[in-house]
């Protein structure tokens, strides 16, 4: 392991606080992760010195502010292993990338007859969008299976039969919120492509836990959020193959997406400027790269090991120690998502009870509302993991929760 890891709590000043009278235990990194202090200093050090508006002034702030912004645009094509720069789109996150995506690839490729392929565990982000975009278009959305039980994997036996030549995109989780399961992603991408399918990846949940490199993965498009990945909130991106973002109309029209403009008509800029109308937000974009820097300095396959070795760890020890608990998601090869139900016990009082031990949780239906109802369930309690936690708070997470189902039992 890196000397990077030695002393890694005290990069995360957030972390060392008391809540309610204990130590803070911050188990909601899929909700949003902390942030090192190299990622403040970057936020802080551009508004002391740099604060200027980008492609536009030629002013030294401008030029600087500029730089930096276009160096993060480099830094994220390395971290996923882009082919160029130019393949990188400057977003407000997830969310903003897919709806990209399906606004502006989606209308002007889909028509009646055509299907979107999603699966059975996507986040409301990777699937409002296309239920939109299907409902303009007249397209069919279809189901790739969850298995049933409660396992949370991905039914392959199915794909050949939902994978038909009318599917003309396939947009699916790397790693799901709610069941910490790591799809096969490489494996769906090249399922795909034999039926001329595109691929979108929603990597949420992968991109600061997991090497995610795009050529390795084979997928046309796809999103993250800066703020899953210790970067700050607001900020993410959309990485689209080349030839596609130069094919796509863009989706937002304003200043800087433009190469002349009349009365009547306009001219667009070039891919990705097309697609960054307006003042982006240059500030986390050029802390993003702060994050991008600091999750290579640690190794990504080494953070995939420790959110791994965490998850086994927290599973086994809630299996053993917590009676009649319902563990979701497979007992090993996973990311560091573990989500639950306590019998007759609701995840709200579970968060609220764990939140008085200082113990921060995440409780409901995890914007996963079709997966709850699949599992028979409304809400789940999830505890989610990353590079700062420890064995020391699964045990804290352990003591609260015998204490939670303690005073239920009256
Ligand atoms: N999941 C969670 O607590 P945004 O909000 O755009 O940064 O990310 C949306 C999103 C998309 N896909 C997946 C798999 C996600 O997990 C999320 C965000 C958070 O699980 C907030 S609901």
């Amino acid at each position: 392991m890196s000397p990077a890891w030695k002393n890694i709590r005290t990069d995360f000043p957030i972390l060392d606080q008391q809540v309610n009278g204990k130590p803070l235990v911050y188990l909601d990194n899929a909700a949003t992760s902390q942030k090192p202090q190299c990622v403040i200093d970057a936020l802080s050090h551009y508004y002391r010195k740099d604060n200027a508006n980008v492609h536009r002034g030629i002013h030294t702030l401008s030029m600087r502010a500029t730089f930096a912004y276009e160096a993060s645009r480099e830094r994220s094509a390395k971290f996923l292993n882009a082919a160029e720069p130019g393949e990188i789109v400057f977003t407000a996150g997830t969310t903003d990338s897919i709806n990209l995506v399906a606004n502006a690839w989606g209308d002007e490729n889909l028509q009646a007859g055509d299907v979107i392929l999603l699966t059975e565990m996507e986040h409301h982000s990777n699937l409002v969008p296309w239920q939109m975009l299907a409902r303009r278009t007249g397209a069919k959305l279809r189901y790739l299976p969850v298995v049933a039980g409660d396992t949370g994997l991905l039914d392959l036996t199915q794909l050949d039969r939902v994978l038909t030549p009318e599917v003309k995109i396939f947009a699916f989780t790397h790693v799901s919120n709610t069941l910490g399961v790591i799809n096969p992603a490489a494996e769906l991408c090249a399922a795909a492509r034999k039926v001329g399918a595109l691929t979108l990846i929603d990597a949420a949940q992968s991109a600061g836990h997991l090497p995610v490199d795009v050529r390795t993965l084979g997928c046309d498009f796809l999103a993250l959020s800066g703020h899953k990945m210790c970067g700050p909130t607001g900020v993410g991106l959309l990485y689209g193959r080349k030839a596609l973002l130069d094919a796509m109309p863009p989706y937002r029209g304003g200043g800087s997406m433009i190469s002349s403009v009349e009365y009547f008509e306009s001219k667009w800029a070039p891919a990705p400027q097309k697609f960054e109308a307006g003042t982006p937000n240059i500030a986390d974009v050029i802390a993003l790269a702060r994050a991008m820097d600091y999750l290579d300095d640690l190794g990504r396959e080494a953070i995939a090991r420790h959110d791994e070795q965490l998850a086994a760890h927290a599973y086994a020890r809630l299996a053993a120690e917590i009676p009649g608990i319902r563990m979701l998601g497979p007992a090993h090869h996973r990311s560091g998502v573990i989500s639950f139900d306590l019998p007759g016990v609701h995840a709200h009082d579970v968060v609220t009870m764990a939140d008085q031990e200082g113990v921060a949780l995440r409780g409901g239906h995890h914007c996963n509302q079709p997966l709850m109802r699949k599992l028979g369930l409304s809400s789940t309690s999830r505890a989610s993991f990353y590079l700062y936690n420890t064995e020391a708070e699964i045990e804290r997470l352990v003591a609260t929760l015998k204490r939670i189902q303690g005073f239920f039992a009256g």
